[in-house]
């Protein structure tokens, strides 16, 4: 165990989007910590050797035990119990917000790398900074570089940049009007889906400073929800009297509505094509429960698909972290009611979600020792 840990360690850092995640869910429940950066000794001869690939966000607790990955973390943290639990209580609401937060942690990768890279000339000196930090820029200009390569996988090319940036500001204009009403997406505080949609939206989309401009001159209602998601406690002097909770009843406010239908406008047929692609793929190798889902432990796509972003062909990674997500939504509705599962059912399927959630395949994408692998009934 490192040296310095009488709280927790988060390694992260400022600009990374993952980091972003964990770090808003840590100081919204108001648990200390201490962030580091990868550069730091502890992580080069203590972290790295554990979970066996260059990846932030970590935490190391008080007690010595190694998390990576900004979604357990999150869950670590709500087994042990916090002021502000971020699943609701209800199943709908539960669902959704599981969905939501695969589109913050996923579909939106490819709204927050056209941002970042592809306006690279009006924000070198700001990334150039950011890439530095805690490092040197020999290093920051190797990190810059493997960042960059992955944007061809993420489905953004000249015919799909038009189409990436009018969903940004959709998106934009659907959360405006909804931020202007309510302080997070479900109500009162921040469920998992406010911590999936604050990756991209603090340290890419509300940091770097083309698209936060952006957010900032047309939808200051987000920018100020990116605030609250970032500062201490839940932050909401605009909303006096609102209350900490989820909306009552798992009612679903109107203005998540069109949020809904933009997801599914986006999401699909892509998404589909990537639950085939590992189909297929466990088709063809029955993997035996626990094989790592790839060789090599820092490999995230185990295939590509030729798919469609809003109508235009694309090439995407098929990464099984998807699944991980999403199956978390299956888990939800199988702990329902009968009733409640129907229910939740029509709802996905008034808007076109019902095919998000992966249902059950003969196989599961789960980790273990920090490592992503199959699991197998
Ligand atoms: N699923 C992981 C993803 C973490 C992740 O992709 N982190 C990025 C920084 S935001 C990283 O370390 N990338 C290193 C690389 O891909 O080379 C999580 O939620 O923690």
């Amino acid at each position: 165990m490192s040296v310095s840990s009488s709280v927790n360690v988060l390694y992260g850092l400022p600009h990374s989007l993952y980091t972003g995640i964990a770090r808003s869910y840590l100081r919204t429940q108001g648990i200390a910590y201490l962030e580091l950066p990868p550069a730091h000794a502890d992580f080069v001869e203590w972290i790295l050797p554990t979970i066996k690939r260059s990846i932030v966000p970590v935490l190391e607790t008080p007690d010595g035990e190694i998390i990576q990955d900004s979604l357990d973390i999150i869950d670590h943290f709500e087994h042990q119990g916090v002021p502000y639990p971020a699943y609701p209580e209800g199943s709908l609401q539960s669902v959704l917000s599981i969905i939501l937060q695969y589109y913050g942690y996923q579909a939106m990768l490819r709204h927050a790398m056209h941002y970042r890279w592809s306006y690279l000339g009006q924000q070198d000196v700001f990334l150039r900074h950011a890439f530095a930090t805690g490092s040197d820029a020999a290093r920051a200009e190797a990190i810059m570089a493997r960042m960059q390569s992955y944007l061809p996988a993420l489905g953004i090319n000249a015919d799909t940049v038009p189409l990436i940036e009018r969903s940004f500001e959709n998106l934009l204009d659907i959360l405006d009007a909804h931020f202007a009403q309510h302080p997070f997406l479900f109500g009162g505080r921040p469920s998992v889906a406010d911590y999936g949609l604050i990756g991209p939206m603090f340290a890419h989309l509300g940091r770097d400073p083309v698209p936060s401009d952006l957010m900032k001159r047309r939808s200051p209602n987000v920018f100020r929800w990116v605030e609250r998601m970032t500062a201490p406690g839940l932050d909401t002097p605009d909303f006096p009297g609102y209350g900490t909770d989820f909306i009552a009843a798992d009612a679903i406010p109107t203005t998540l509505e069109p949020l809904l239908e933009h997801v599914a406008e986006e999401i699909f047929p892509e998404l589909t094509a990537k639950y085939e692609c590992m189909d297929a793929l466990i088709a063809e190798h029955q993997p035996e429960d626990g094989q790592p889902v790839a060789s090599k432990a820092h490999q995230r796509h185990v295939g590509q698909v030729e798919t469609t972003f809003r109508g235009a062909p694309i090439t995407s990674g098929v990464a099984p972290y998807s699944m991980y997500i999403l199956r978390r939504a299956d888990q939800v509705l199988a702990q329902a009611s009968d009733s409640e599962q129907s229910a939740v059912q029509a709802y996905l399927h008034r808007f076109g979600l019902e095919q998000a959630l992966p249902g059950e395949r003969g196989y599961n994408v789960a980790r273990r020792n920090h490592i992503e692998v199959w699991e197998r009934p």
